[in-house]
């Protein structure tokens, strides 16, 4: 008996067979039958063209009525992620529209959502009882267990990004959804009493209370943001990795807009050509103005107005603006950041990658001792 304890597997291998069946029948899996934390992540870098979405959004303007869509949205889904609609693995992006006269019912869930103005003006979000009227380039914020329908008033359909914290919620399993009983939820501050109450940033009411985790901040407006873009970019290059780049914060904290999500604004300048480094949390990209392209991956995407492309984790990616160029992100990194998860690093010269020109040397891959039949997945 004893010498048949201190075989090994490859000596005995009906020995080890005959155990992983049993650890398998109680639902339990030995830890060195895994691959470990190995996993390769399904997000591939990805860009959706602006332009090849628009003629499907005013489709089904015309064909699908608000009362079947509740939201008319058209997913971008990552080519990586077969089973599902989202844009990374921990991200939605889908692009929304609304045509004048119709509301989108008031409902709310866990999940945070913001929206990034595309095209037209007119149309407001109301959150909690307060409308917020959005313009192109408008960051606006829903953030999540809040009430929120969007009406429009205006006389153009009106189109704008979402972006949506669902799958990390769905992965925690925390999600929850609920219809308002009536369509529309009563209104019940003044328009844009937010805006009033806190867009200055540095000028904070002494009387008004805001004990929430997320901003009281709904609507970021896009002149404002340009407007400390442009002028921050007289003082110089601004970030290596994201140029001149500001990020959308709680005024009253100084912590990201959304809990879940960071949000922010980068000012590239004509011919602006950022540094490559890849950090942890994957990141949607929405190009605001300009044109330009960005390396990811080692692979070249040339994007332009209104375009949207992601970058996954821990993957290298540069930019380069043609002409003046604003790009909006949103990523994970708020939630990386709050746990000690995120982490970033400069591709380093010399160290064997080549992602400027497009092409992509990966590091040599170490040399790793041959799989024992130990090592190897079983299930
Ligand atoms: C949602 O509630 C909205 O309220 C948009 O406008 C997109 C995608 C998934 C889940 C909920 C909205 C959404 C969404």
């Amino acid at each position: 008996m004893k010498a048949t304890a201190t075989k090994t597997a490859q000596e005995a291998p009906d020995a080890m067979e005959r155990f992983y069946e049993d650890v398998k029948r109680l639902h339990g899996r030995a830890l060195w039958q895994t691959e470990g934390p190995s996993k390769v992540p399904p997000t591939v870098p990805y860009l959706w063209k602006y332009r090849d979405f628009r003629p499907l959004l005013f489709r089904a303007a015309d064909i699908v009525p608000m009362e079947l869509a509740e939201r008319r949205a058209l997913f971008m889904a990552n080519p990586g992620i077969l089973h599902d609609w989202q844009a990374s693995n921990s991200l939605l992006a889908n692009l929304q529209i609304i045509k004048p006269g119709e509301v989108a019912p008031s409902h709310r869930h866990a999940a945070a959502a913001l929206r990034l103005i595309v095209e037209g003006s007119g149309a407001y979000t109301a959150v909690d009882g307060e409308k917020s009227y959005m313009e192109p380039g408008d960051f606006v914020t829903t953030p999540g267990g809040t009430w929120h329908d969007h009406g429009h008033e205006g006389s153009a359909p009106m189109v704008w990004l979402d972006g949506l914290d669902v799958p990390l919620v769905q992965f925690l399993e925390a999600s929850s959804y609920q219809a308002y009983p009536d369509w529309k939820h009563p209104l019940t501050r003044p328009d844009d009493a937010s805006l009033r109450l806190y867009g200055s940033g540095s000028l904070k009411p002494t009387w008004v209370r805001h004990d929430a985790k997320h901003s009281p901040l709904l609507n970021y407006k896009f002149s404002q943001a340009y407007a400390t873009l442009k002028s921050l970019a007289e003082l110089g290059e601004g970030s290596p990795y994201d140029g001149i780049s500001v990020e959308y914060v709680n005024p009253l904290t100084g912590g990201p807009a959304l809990p879940t999500m960071t949000c922010c604004a980068s000012l590239l300048r004509p011919g602006q050509r950022t540094k490559a480094h890849r950090h942890t949390g994957s990141t949607i990209y929405h190009v605001i103005k300009g044109k330009g392209t960005s390396v990811i991956a080692g692979k070249t995407y040339d994007w332009e107005e209104k375009d949207t492309f992601v970058v996954p984790s821990w993957t290298y990616h540069e930019h380069q603006g043609a002409a003046e160029s604003v790009l909006f992100s949103y990523s994970d990194a708020a939630v990386l950041k709050a746990f000690g998860l995120f982490r970033e690093e400069p591709l380093a010269e010399n160290d064997g990658h080549q992602q400027v020109t497009g092409k992509f040397e990966p590091l040599p891959v170490p040399e790793r001792a041959p799989p024992t039949q130990s090592r190897k997945r079983r299930v």
